[in-house]
């Protein structure tokens, strides 16, 4: 499932503000500035008004319009509880913009019923505790899903049954695929390519000559290959904790009590993502402000903060410190979902010795969210 908020940043402002309602509104002027149209809302989209257009332009085309700057605080809050009220639907939720993301749907069948019956639910759920509408597209594949939710905007839902999909791409007018720009449309064109269909008419070798990779692309997508899967997080492709210290130092047991801390933190936040990460990162800064980063895999992707704190520190250990540090963070990339399990013979002792350390983090944030951050601490650094 894709699903992408309707005019979102001007749908935001005009639930906000009754008084923009059923009006040409336009977000992104910024006061005594030039600057480019963020968006607008549909209303405004009538006289011509676009995305990306300068607001001089906008002006002309629609003289009688709102013009507001934007407010990107408050878009992100009210993102951040779409995503959460996807999260209910599926664990599977990867958030690709500030009002898109795609859900892997294919396992909640039991709980919330058919794909028709869980886009209806999400939708209804948007508009009654969000008062937005958004446009579902649903389909056996991500670009498909994407294509669909854009076919029937505003507060759109678009099913493409897996029976329908040959049909479907037969059709689909070559510029609706994602990556199509108008350069490589008017290249289609040239070859006589309408829809995507048309690519399969055409051998690999002229595609791959004319297009490049993106040839290739285009041949998988026209006969239906899109194995891509829904990946949570996939916008973050790390996950970090870092801090610029009080004062440069080398002392190796102080910035182990900051890695043990970041550790915790990254932990957190992996928990928070529903993922594991597989590669651990350190990353220092020295006094003259040079970078450095070392890394290391895991044997069985983890979310334990004891896990990552002791590849963390092991790292600093092994780094000689030609210098004095003056920042230190802890990294986490290479994410899986925290649910898939992992070979459990091959691993068996540190995956255990893992599980138990995630059981104590776990346990560890019940009892902070219950009785503060005080409650309770870890006793040493070391075991
Ligand atoms: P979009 O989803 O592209 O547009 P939209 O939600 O405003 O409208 P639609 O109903 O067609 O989906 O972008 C989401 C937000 O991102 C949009 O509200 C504002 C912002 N944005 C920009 O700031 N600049 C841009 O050029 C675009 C395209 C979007
Ligand atoms: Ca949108």
């Amino acid at each position: 499932m894709h699903l992408d908020m309707d005019a979102f940043y001007a749908s935001v402002e005009q639930r906000d503000n009754p008084e923009y309602r059923g009006k040409p509104l336009v977000v992104g002027a910024i006061p005594g500035k030039r600057g480019v149209v963020a968006t607008c809302s549909y209303e405004a989209r009538k006289y011509g008004v676009r995305s990306a257009m300068p607001i001089f332009q906008a002006r002309q085309k629609c003289p009688q319009g709102i013009f507001i700057p934007p407010r990107m605080n408050r878009y992100k809050e009210v993102s951040d509880k779409i995503m959460a009220i996807l999260r209910e639907f599926s664990p599977q939720v990867e958030v690709v913009s500030i009002d898109e993301a795609y859900l892997d749907i294919s396992d909640n069948k039991r709980l919330h019923g058919n794909p028709e019956e869980v886009a209806v639910a999400i939708k209804k759920n948007i508009r009654d505790s969000i008062q937005l509408t958004c446009s579902i597209g649903v389909a056996p594949s991500k670009f498909l899903a994407k294509i669909a939710s854009d076919l029937n905007k505003p507060d759109g839902l678009t099913i493409i049954p897996p029976e329908e999909v040959h049909h479907f791409i037969d059709t689909l007018p070559i510029q609706k695929v994602p990556g199509v720009g108008r350069k490589t449309f008017q290249q289609l064109e040239l070859m006589g390519i309408k829809a995507l269909g048309d690519v399969k008419k055409f051998p690999q070798k002229m595609l791959l000559d004319r297009l490049g990779k993106f040839g290739k692309r285009l041949m998988d997508l026209s006969s239906g290959l899109d194995h891509s899967a829904v990946t949570p997080y996939s916008s973050h492709k790390s996950v970090s904790s870092e801090r610029t210290l009080s004062e440069d130092t080398r002392d190796k047991k102080l910035l182990n009590k900051y890695l043990l801390k970041q550790s915790e933190e990254v932990a957190r936040q992996l928990r928070k993502a529903e993922v594991k990460a597989k590669t651990i990162i350190l990353k220092l800064k020295h006094a003259d402000f040079k970078s450095v980063t070392r890394s290391k895999t895991t044997a069985v992707p983890t979310q334990s903060s004891k896990t990552i704190y002791k590849y963390a520190a092991k790292l600093l250990e092994d780094y000689s410190l030609p210098q004095k540090i003056r920042l230190i963070g802890v990294g986490v990339s290479g994410f899986k979902p925290a649910s898939i399990p992992v070979q459990l013979e091959l691993f068996d002792r540190v995956q255990k010795r893992n599980d138990n350390w995630e059981k104590v983090d776990r346990t560890l944030e019940n009892i902070t969210k219950k009785f503060g951050r005080d409650a309770i601490k870890r006793a040493t650094l070391n075991d």
